[in-house]
């Protein structure tokens, strides 16, 4: 495999650090526009001292509508290896508005043409753990068929399986076929990067992700589960012919295509998130004097680096 440098990694630590500073000045105030900005102008920052050509693949908007860390804008000194970048300086910004636990900030790296660029529409998404048989759950399958694929595999029944949700009534269908089956259901009032991720985590009782949430979202965490063994099938919800226009701008051709993780992330992959506000994976961000505390989340696919950091920086 084609390595990003190992020496980078620490860098890419440091972005995530300084995002969630900057969007921590803002937990509890109420703004989460002003607390998106600030997460992005610290990553944005951290990001240009990097000795890399770097390109943001997935990124806080498309071209001309968002001022900074757009799709296509190219960041870093413009000198060393060439690399993909997809990055959600902010995931949770009304958790961070209202300082609520789970609000991280996250970014995923791959060597140049790694990366997935989804556009930023809804994606469908369906999630398992590791060590189960290839392609377990599918996204046309009913969500009844999944469950019971899944609970067998585990050799479990589906009253024993945990499904992760976003609470919102778009859902309400797959939640009713929930309740049939007697699943547990988990909600998530927002947050699907660490949704996703939860099936992966030793520490959740996660077992299936299932729902629609950000396609940007949906990449950054294939980007976790890829380095962790997990499984996850993506496809994009197109709404109307502006959103398939999007889509086309970024290249993508099978409008109805169902993305497999080896679709969206190919080759060598590092993975950062850092804590905004406490959570479920990660600690927030504690203010020490003239430092702060941060606590990632970090993963080297080629090193079989998997990891949690907490750091002191200067502020
Ligand atoms: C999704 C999800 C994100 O916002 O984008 C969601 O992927 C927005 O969904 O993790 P709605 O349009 O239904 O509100 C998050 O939850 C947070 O950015």
């Amino acid at each position: 495999m084609n390595t990003i440098n190992p020496k980078l990694l620490d860098k890419f630590i440091r972005v995530s650090e300084r995002a969630a500073f900057g969007a921590s000045k803002y937990r509890g105030k109420n703004d989460k526009i002003a607390a998106d900005q600030a997460a992005v102008d610290e990553m944005r920052s951290e990001f240009n001292k990097i000795e890399m050509k770097g390109r943001v693949v997935i990124g806080e908007g498309e071209m001309d509508e968002a001022p900074m860390l757009f799709i296509g804008e190219e960041i870093g000194t413009q000198k060393g290896e060439e690399l993909d970048i997809a990055v959600d300086p902010l995931e949770g910004t009304n958790f961070t508005a209202k300082n609520l636990p789970n609000a991280i900030s996250v970014l995923a790296v791959t060597r140049k043409g790694g990366l997935f660029s989804a556009p930023d529409t809804y994606m469908e998404k369906i999630a398992v753990g590791s060590g189960l048989p290839k392609n377990i759950v599918d996204l046309d399958n009913s969500v009844e068929k999944n469950i019971k694929l899944l609970a067998e595999s585990k050799n479990t029944k589906p009253e024993n399986i945990t499904a992760c949700v976003l609470k919102r009534s778009r859902h309400d269908k797959i939640i009713q076929s929930l309740n049939a089956l007697n699943v547990k259901i988990n909600f998530i009032q927002d947050g699907d990067v660490t949704g996703v991720i939860s099936v992966v985590d030793p520490n959740s009782s996660i077992d299936i992700y299932l729902g629609t949430g950000g396609g940007p979202e949906g990449v950054l965490a294939a980007a976790a589960l890829d380095c962790l063994g997990g499984q996850m099938q993506t496809r994009l919800v197109l709404s109307d012919q502006e959103e398939v226009n999007r889509a086309q701008k970024l290249g993508i051709t099978d409008l109805k295509k169902k993305y497999n993780i080896q679709d969206m992330i190919k080759g060598d992959v590092i993975f950062c998130a850092t804590g905004v506000t406490d959570g479920d994976m990660l600690k927030g961000i504690v203010y020490k004097g003239d430092s702060f505390e941060a606590s990632s989340f970090v993963l080297h696919k080629s090193q079989k680096i998997s990891k949690k950091v907490t750091n002191i920086v200067k502020k």
